[in-house]
């Protein structure tokens, strides 16, 4: 038996690598004698800290010149994040963070079987996050030895044989297939196949914690729960509102998307409670000039800093602005779209009459002058483009503010015409593929029948299974007895990790195919597999020497071939689609499934992917063919044609109540009314330095931090209020809403930032034993991780 729990279920969840800092590292070379990173975002500092990530990996330059690859025709797919490419452009089409992305998995370092004989689990647990993930590329498979606290290789046969017979002990519905969204679309397409062909519908997936509010939002208004444009939109669009999104440092190919708009003359504005750098100084690394220079461009003509959770409120807000301007004469709305293509009008706008301005105000925490300018903004352009990010999927009422964003978008006719729509810009690089591959734990019946209707004598459960939070709350409760996972950190990427991370310990069995180490992997259940699996950047070659090539879909429903080009580190990494047929083969071989075939030749599998995707999602004919295309094919979005896939045929505007932060008063309902004013909001945030839970480094060197990751953010007003100050130590103090438990994270140091009254942010993942399981958005589920209610303490 291997011990549940690495420290004792306790109220005091403190981060494992709690107080240990690193030097600070790369990409500052415009640090002024405060200290004080003055610099552009993007600009020189992006390329030196690019190249930096490639040297700390040891990689040689002549390696680099692969990210030329990135993102082109005949390359792979970069590993970061899910904005489309850019077609027909010249030099890498990939930013500084796809490039440490694609560093840090080129890396030649190994955690093999040496590495591992040197660390027993209970000593590299007490590693920090970063360093775990450093140690390398897993190389061959290995199995959790309880008696030496190790993982030890074993050969792929038994380790496939192993997992079949565990997996045969245990009642599917018990056991769950987490998927995050890296994987490729044969991957996710073998996940999904193969665990619903096993018995289980329980295919939690990275969405369930990401963008699953805007899925949910979208499907039920315009009927297809993706975005609704394309790349060339924001070439024409003359507004581009950017809500709850930091761009340079997360999707950096947008930032030259947004900058290239106001560069032209289009209206870029932000919604966010923090004045992120990218949208108030950003050099495109694609502009000689702002190179030479390294002078930045001011690319948001504003950043509105909204209430956390206040966006909802603001947009209210807009409309109501406009409601009066209409009543006034000013013709904002476009009433022959209104009239043509949506249903709902007259209970909109009964809301929007209801609504008082003194709470609009309120709750958005900004002025009527901000939000009237903000109305006028948005009421003068021609095209107007949204997106958005987690900055509006994590809080719990996420699914109404989107909603309240679609009817933002569908008053004025702004979705379905050049330079329009609504952008949810989703995370990792292809997990709007793995939905489109039926990964996830609800699908039509016709995905199903389909499958069954393509490889005869196969029968899939017809159950809908649990999502992320469902099988946390399984493993929690020991209901959920497995977990297999292909990509991803499980427990350190959804709510309540300390305490997760003890579930995963206590279960039978787990399965991880991974690339690299991770906190997760490090908490086997009682027979615990780590499978190694090529990367996007590794070749991947079928047994007769035949590269073999992957699919994904980007952000914007365009679907391209990926091809890895670097010689794996050890023959023992499988391509993911081969591992996952492995498994398949040895678990299931009745014969209704070609899983060796497919594993030989991902060519086949996509013929029978076309098959499966008739009357499901369009586009698929001639999969292959198509996928040969240079810069691949769109995935047409009805929506996107102003055809609306809803029961009526027609696009909803939805009447929206005002909703304000609930969780801020149920935390204050257990405390004396003295004590209200310390309540904070807490939004758990990246860094410039890593991808989700990878952490390349310590430095966010756009809000200035280095060495150290953690610290606390507030406006140097709060501090004021609070009689707090920057550089001193707090706990933080999680308070407890509704399961009555206190979460605290212990010592980390207080930082003014440029942001919104009430708030206040950290690190994820550090800040995630903050994160209650139970805390979620209503109707998606996804925890709402941007809206912790929090107290400081001063560290005496
Ligand atoms: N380099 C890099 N790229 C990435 C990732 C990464 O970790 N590193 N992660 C990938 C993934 S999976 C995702 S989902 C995306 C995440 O991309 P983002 O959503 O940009 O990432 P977060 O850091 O979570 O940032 C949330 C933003 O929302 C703001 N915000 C927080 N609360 C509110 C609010 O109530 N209202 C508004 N208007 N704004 C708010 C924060 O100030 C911040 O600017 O990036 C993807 N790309
Ligand atoms: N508090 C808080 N929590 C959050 C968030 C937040 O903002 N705040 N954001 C949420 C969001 S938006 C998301 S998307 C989730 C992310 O949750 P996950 O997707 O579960 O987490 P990642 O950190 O992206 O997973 C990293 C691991 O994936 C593995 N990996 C990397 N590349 C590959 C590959 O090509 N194949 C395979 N098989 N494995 C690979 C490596 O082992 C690596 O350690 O976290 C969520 N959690
Ligand atoms: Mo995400």
């Amino acid at each position: 038996m291997n011990s549940p729990v690495d420290k004792p279920e306790s109220s005091d969840a403190v981060a494992p690598h709690h107080g240990v800092k690193d030097a600070p590292a790369g990409g500052q070379g415009a640090l002024t004698a405060q200290g004080v990173y003055d610099a552009p975002a993007g600009g020189r500092g992006a390329v030196k800290a690019a190249f930096d990530a490639f040297q700390q990996q040891g990689i040689p330059l002549k390696v680099v010149r692969s990210f030329l690859k990135a993102n082109k025709p005949n390359g792979f797919d970069c590993p970061g994040c899910a904005f489309p490419d850019r077609p027909g452009s010249f030099g890498p089409d990939s930013c500084e963070q796809g490039q440490k992305a694609i560093a840090w998995e080129m890396t030649p370092k190994r955690a093999d079987a040496a590495f591992f004989a040197q660390h027993t689990l209970t000593e590299l647990r007490r590693w920090r996050d970063r360093d775990i993930e450093a140690a390398g590329r897993l190389t061959e498979p290995l199995r959790y030895n309880a008696e030496t606290d190790r993982f030890e290789p074993l050969p792929w046969p038994e380790a496939l044989r192993l997992a079949a017979t565990e997996l045969r002990l245990l009642e599917p519905t018990r056991v769950a297939f987490y998927a995050s969204g890296r994987a490729s679309n044969e991957a996710a397409f073998l996940w999904q196949l193969l665990a619903r062909a096993y018995g289980s519908a329980n295919l939690p997936d990275s969405s369930n914690l990401c963008h699953e509010p805007s899925g949910v939002a979208l499907k039920a208004q315009i009927g297809v729960g993706k975005g609704t444009a394309q790349l060339s939109d924001f070439e024409v669009a003359d507004c581009i509102l950017v809500i709850g999104q930091n761009p340079a440092t997360n999707h950096p190919r947008f930032m030259g998307t947004l900058h290239a708009a106001s560069k032209r003359g289009a209206t870029v504005l932000a919604l966010n409670p923090l004045v992120e750098r990218g949208f108030v100084n950003f050099a495109d690394p694609k502009s000689i000039r702002e190179m030479l220079t390294d002078r930045g461009h001011q690319v948001a003509k504003r950043v509105i800093p909204v209430a956390v959770g206040g966006d909802q409120a603001a947009l209210l807000a807009v409309m109501k602005q406009w409601l009066e301007w209409e009543e006034a004469g000013r013709v904002v709305f476009d009433h022959a779209f209104i009239r043509e293509h949506t249903e709902g009008l007259e209970a909109v706008l009964a809301h929007l009459r209801n609504h008082q301005w003194a709470d609009l105000e309120a709750a958005s925490g900004l002025s009527r002058t901000a939000l009237t300018e903000l109305a006028d903004e948005l009421a003068s352009a021609r095209a107007t483009l949204v997106t958005w990010c987690m900055g509006l999927t994590h809080h719990e009422h996420a699914v109404a503010t989107i909603q309240t964003l679609v009817n933002l978008q569908l008053l004025r006719g702004m979705i379905g015409r050049p330079g329009t729509g609504v952008v949810p810009v989703r995370g990792h690089s292809n997990v709007q593929g793995d939905r489109t591959m039926g990964c996830t734990y609800a699908v039509p019946d016709r995905w199903l029948d389909n499958q069954e209707a393509a490889l005869p004598g196969l029968r899939l459960t017809r159950a809908r299974g649990l999502d992320a939070v469902g099988v946390a709350q399984g493993l929690l409760n020991g209901s959920v007895r497995a977990l297999l996972s292909l990509g991803g950190n499980f427990g350190v990427a959804g709510a309540d990790a300390p305490r997760v991370l003890a579930g995963i310990s206590a279960s039978d069995f787990t399965l991880h195919i991974a690339t690299k180490p991770n906190r997760t992997h490090l908490h086997p259940g009682r027979t615990g597999l780590l499978l190694p699996c090529l990367a996007r950047t590794d070749l991947d070659r079928a047994p007769d020497g035949r590269v073999q090539v992957v699919s994904v879909e980007d952000s914007m429903s365009m679907v391209h071939a990926s091809r890895g080009m670097q010689e794996p580190l050890s023959p023992d990494m499988l391509g993911e689609p081969a591992l996952v047929a492995q498994l398949g083969h040895a678990l299931l071989h009745d014969g209704s499934i070609p899983w060796r075939e497919w594993a030989a030749d991902y060519a086949r599998l996509r013929d029978v992917i076309e098959q499966c995707q008739t009357g499901v999602f369009d586009g698929f004919e001639h999969f292959n063919l198509k996928l040969s295309h240079d810069g691949g094919f769109w995935l047409p979005n009805p929506a996107a044609h102003r055809q609306w896939r809803t029961p009526t045929g027609r696009a909803q505007l939805t009447p929206q109540a005002l909703r304000v932060n609930g969780v801020r008063e149920r935390a204050c309902a257990r405390l004396p009314a003295s004590e209200h004013a310390r309540v904070l909001l807490l939004m758990t945030v990246r860094s410039h330095d890593q991808f989700n839970t990878t952490v390349y480094g310590q430095d966010d060197r756009y809000r200035n931090v280095f060495g150290t990751r953690e610290v606390v953010f507030l406006s140097p007003a709060e501090l004021q209020r609070l009689g707090l100050h920057a550089g001193q130590k707090v706990d933080i103090e999680g308070l407890p809403i509704d399961d009555g438990r206190t979460r605290w994270l212990r010592g980390f140091e207080l930082r003014a930032l440029d942001m919104a009254a009430g708030c206040a942010a950290a690190y994820f993942p550090e800040a995630t034993p903050l994160v209650p399981l139970g805390l979620v958005a209503e109707g998606a589920r996804t925890p709402a991780a941007k809206a912790l209610p929090v107290r400081l303490h001063p560290v005496a």
